[in-house]
C-alpha cells in the first residue's frame, strides 16, 4: 500500500460514516463495525513508518519474559518458574510517546485501553490493562510484546486466552518460544493455530529453549513439529526462521541474557532477521483479506446509499410536484375584471394617435362587436364601460380566500405526512419521470412488482394516484413543521393575500410587453385586432371567467377554452371564457381570440404562481425543500468521492 492508497483509505474512512449519517441510513452497528475495522486493523497499521510489532508467545515458563528481557537488554519483565506469573502484556516501545494519539494508542487498540508506563515489575503479576516500557537503545523501529502464559488454568478455560488473542491481534509477527517439555504439546499449538485462523495468520520465528546436547537436526525436527502444529502444511510459507537458545543457569540466575543462535548458516542472526522484516509487505499480505472485506462492505454501503439518494431525489421531486399542484389549486379563480381591464388600459395607452381619435368617436368598435356578441350583451357592456364592478371583485376575493385555504391545508398535510400522494395521468411527463425513478429504485432493491414500498397505482387506466415515502433526511424538518400551530401558518399566509390578488408593477410591465408583442403581430392578426380590442372592453363587465384544473372534464361547448401549458410541470390548465359559442364567432376568429387571451391569463398566472409558491415555501415547505436539496448535492458529491477512493484502494490490492 503506497501513500496514495493509504490516503484514499483514510478518506474512505471519513466519508463512509458521513454518507450514512447524512442519509440517516440507520445501520449504526454495521457502520461502527466497519469504521472499527478500518481504524483498529488498517489505518494505524498501514502507515508506512509504523514499527514492526512482534508478540512473544508460548506456554508457561517457556522463557517468554527472559527472551523479552534479552531483546530489551534490561531486566524489565519478571521471570520465574511460577506458572502464570505474568498476567498482563508488556510493550517495549522504541520512543517516548508524544501524546495520547501516539503510537501507543494505535498499538493497544485491540486492548481497548492505552497502556500505562510500567513502574514496578510486580504490576505485571496482577491482571489489568497493558503496560509499556520505553527502550530506545537496541532495536530500531521495533515493538516487542511480552505476553502471559496462555496455557495456565484448566483446559478449555485458560485464564489468559483473551489477552493472548488481543496481543496476537496487535502484532505483525509472532515469536513462539517453547521447550523440550512442551514442543509436542498439541493443545498449545492448536490454541495458537486457532487464534491465527480467527485473526489472520501471522508469520513466525520459532525459538527453541533446548538442551545444549541437542543436535541441530534434533532442534530442527522438534521445531518443525511445532511449525506443523501451528500452520499445518503451510509451515514453510509462514516460518521466518528457527533459532535455538540453550539452557543456561546463568540466565536463570539473571547473570546473563538469553542468547539466540540460528540453526543453520543460511539463517541470519536473530536481531538482524527481526530488523529486516519487511513490514509493509507483511502487512499488505496480512491485511489483504481484511482490506478486501472492508472494500466489499464499503461498496455495499455506498450501493445502499445510492438507492437511498434515489429515494430522496424522488421525494424531492414528489413534494415539488405536490406543491405545484397545491399552488395551482390556490389560484383556481381568475380575476377577469382586474386583469383584462388593466390590459385594456395598457393596450389603449399604446394605441397610435389616429386610432385613439377614431376610437373616441366610437365608430371603430361598434360594428364588429354588435355582430359578434349580439345586442343584449353589447348593451350591458356599454352600461358600465371600463368600471370595475364591486360585486365581482369581492366575489373573486372570497373565492380566492377559499381556494388558498384549501390549498394551504392540503400542502401542509402533504408536507408533514409520511407519504406524499400524487395524482396524475399516465401520460403526464412528471408522472412518467417519477415512475421511471421508482422503477430504477425497485430494480436496485430487487423488488418485485408486488412489493414496491414507494408507489401505488389507483384508479382507472389513465389516472393514477401514487404514494412516495418521505425520506428520513427531511424528518427533522417535518417534525419542526408539525410542531408549528397550523392556525398560525394559515394566518401568516392569509396576511399576505393582498400580494396574491394585486396587480404589481412587475406584472404591469409584463402586460406592457405583451401588448407590444401583439402590436408587432398586428399585420398578421389584422382582421381580429378590432374585435379583440372590443372584447377587452366588454368581457370584464359581461362574463365571469374562471379557470379550472383540467381533469379531462368536458368543459362544454359553452365557451372559449384557452389551454395554458407547461406551468411548473403541472397538469394543463384551462381558462374558460364564457363567450357563448352561439354568437356566431367564426372558428378562425375564436382561435385567434384564444391565442390573444391565453397569454394575458398566463401572465397573471406566472406571477401569481410565483407569489403563492413563494408564500408556501416561506411558511410551509421551504425548510424541507432546502434540506432535501442541499443533502442531495452533498450526498452526490460524497458518493463521487467515495467511488474515486474505492478505485484507488482497489488498485492497491489488485481487486
Ligand atoms: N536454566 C535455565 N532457565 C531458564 C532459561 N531461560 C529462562 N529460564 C527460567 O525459566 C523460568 C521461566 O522463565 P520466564 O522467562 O519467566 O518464562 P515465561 O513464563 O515464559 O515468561 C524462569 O525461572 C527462568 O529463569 C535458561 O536459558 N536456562
Ligand atoms: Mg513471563
Amino acid at each position: 500500500m503506497d501513500s496514495l492508497q493509504y490516503d484514499a483509505l483514510k478518506k474512505l474512512r471519513e466519508n463512509i460514516p458521513r454518507l450514512t449519517e447524512l442519509l440517516k441510513l440507520g445501520d449504526d452497528e454495521q457502520i461502527r463495525f466497519w469504521t472499527d475495522m478500518v481504524d483498529a486493523k488498517l489505518l494505524s497499521r498501514l502507515t508506512p513508518d509504523f514499527p514492526v510489532v512482534a508478540a512473544i508467545c508460548g506456554g508457561g515458563s517457556a522463557g517468554k519474559s527472559s527472551l523479552f528481557n534479552a531483546l530489551a537488554g534490561d531486566h524489565l519483565a519478571p521471570t520465574g518458574g511460577t506458572a502464570g506469573l505474568n498476567r498482563r502484556v508488556l510493550f517495549s516501545i522504541p520512543t517516548q510517546p508524544k501524546g495520547p494519539d501516539d503510537l501507543l494508542a494505535d498499538l493497544a487498540r485491540t486492548f481497548k485501553s492505552t497502556p500505562d508506563p510500567l513502574n514496578a515489575k510486580e504490576e505485571l503479576t496482577v491482571a489489568g490493562k497493558p503496560l509499556y516500557v520505553v527502550n530506545p537503545s537496541s532495536l530500531h523501529n521495533l515493538v516487542v510484546m511480552d505476553t502471559p502464559d496462555f496455557d495456565t488454568g484448566a483446559k478449555g478455560a485458560y485464564a489468559n486466552r483473551e489477552v493472548t488473542q488481543m496481543a496476537l491481534e496487535a502484532s505483525d509477527i509472532l515469536i513462539y518460544i517453547f521447550t523440550n517439555s512442551n514442543y509436542n504439546n498439541r493443545d498449545n499449538t492448536d490454541f495458537i493455530s486457532e487464534m491465527l485462523t480467527g485473526i489472520g495468520k501471522r508469520k513466525c520465528f520459532l525459538v527453541y529453549r533446548a538442551y545444549p546436547s541437542f543436535s541441530q537436526q534434533e532442534v530442527y525436527d522438534h521445531a518443525m513439529t511445532v511449525a506443523k502444529g501451528i500452520y499445518g502444511d503451510l509451515a514453510d510459507k509462514y516460518l521466518l526462521g528457527i533459532y535455538r537458545t540453550d539452557e543456561d543457569n546463568n540466565v536463570a540466575a539473571g547473570k546473563k541474557f538469553m542468547k539466540l543462535s540460528p540453526i543453520d548458516t543460511k539463517t541470519p542472526e536473530f536481531v538482524e532477521a527481526l530488523q529486516s522484516v519487511d513490514a509493509p509487505k507483511l502487512r499488505s499480505e496480512l491485511y489483504a483479506s481484511i482490506l478486501n472485506d472492508v472494500y466489499k462492505r464499503a461498496e455495499s454501503i455506498s450501493n445502499d446509499a445510492q438507492i437511498s439518494l434515489d429515494e430522496l431525489s424522488l421525494y424531492y421531486d414528489a413534494i415539488q410536484t405536490a406543491q405545484s399542484h397545491c399552488v395551482h389549486e390556490a389560484l383556481k379563480h381568475f380575476p377577469m375584471d382586474r386583469v383584462m381591464r388593466r390590459f385594456a388600459r395598457v393596450w389603449a395607452a399604446t394605441d397610435p394617435a389616429h386610432v385613439k381619435i377614431m376610437r373616441k368617436t366610437g365608430s371603430f368598435i361598434e360594428l364588429p362587436l354588435k355582430v359578434m356578441l349580439g345586442a343584449a350583451i353589447w348593451a350591458k357592456g356599454q352600461l358600465s364601460p371600463a368600471k370595475p364592478s364591486p360585486g365581482s371583485s369581492t366575489e373573486f376575493l372570497e373565492k380566492m380566500d377559499e381556494d388558498v385555504m384549501t390549498a394551504v391545508t392540503r400542502m401542509h398535510y402533504q408536507a408533514v405526512s409520511q407519504q406524499i400522494a400524487i395524482d396524475g395521468s399516465l401520460n403526464d411527463p412528471v408522472v412518467e419521470r417519477m415512475f421511471a425513478a421508482i422503477k430504477i429504485i425497485r430494480e436496485r432493491k430487487r423488488l418485485g412488482n408486488g412489493e414496491n414500498p414507494l408507489a401505488e397505482y389507483a384508479g382507472d387506466s389513465s389516472k393514477v394516484t401514487f404514494l412516495v415515502d418521505a425520506h428520513p433526511v427531511v424528518e427533522s424538518e417535518q417534525k419542526k413543521l408539525r410542531a408549528r400551530e397550523f392556525k398560525s401558518i394559515v394566518q401568516s399566509i392569509l396576511a399576505e393575500k393582498e400580494s396574491i390578488s394585486a396587480i404589481t408593477q412587475d406584472m404591469e410591465d409584463d402586460l406592457q410587453q405583451l401588448a407590444d408583442r401583439f402590436r408587432r403581430k398586428l399585420g398578421l392578426w389584422h382582421k381580429i385586432s378590432q374585435t379583440f380590442w372590443a372584447l377587452l372592453n366588454v368581457l370584464p363587465a359581461t362574463v365571469a371567467v374562471t379557470y379550472v384544473l383540467s381533469t379531462g372534464d368536458p368543459i362544454g361547448a359553452a365557451g372559449i377554452k384557452v389551454k395554458l401549458t407547461g406551468l411548473f410541470g403541472a397538469k394543463d390548465l384551462y381558462a374558460l371564457f364564457a363567450i357563448p359559442v352561439t354568437t356566431g364567432l367564426k372558428k378562425a376568429d375564436r382561435k385567434q381570440i384564444e391565442e390573444m387571451i391565453g397569454p394575458i391569463v398566463q401572465t397573471w398566472l406566472n406571477h401569481k404562481l410565483n407569489t403563492v409558491q413563494h408564500l408556501f415555501e416561506e411558511n410551509i415547505t421551504g425548510e424541507i425543500l432546502r434540506s432535501a436539496r442541499s443533502n442531495i448535492d452533498n450526498i452526490e458529491q460524497l458518493i463521487i468521492e467515495i467511488q474515486q477512493s474505492m478505485k484507488i484502494c482497489r488498485q492497491g490490492v489488485g481487486i
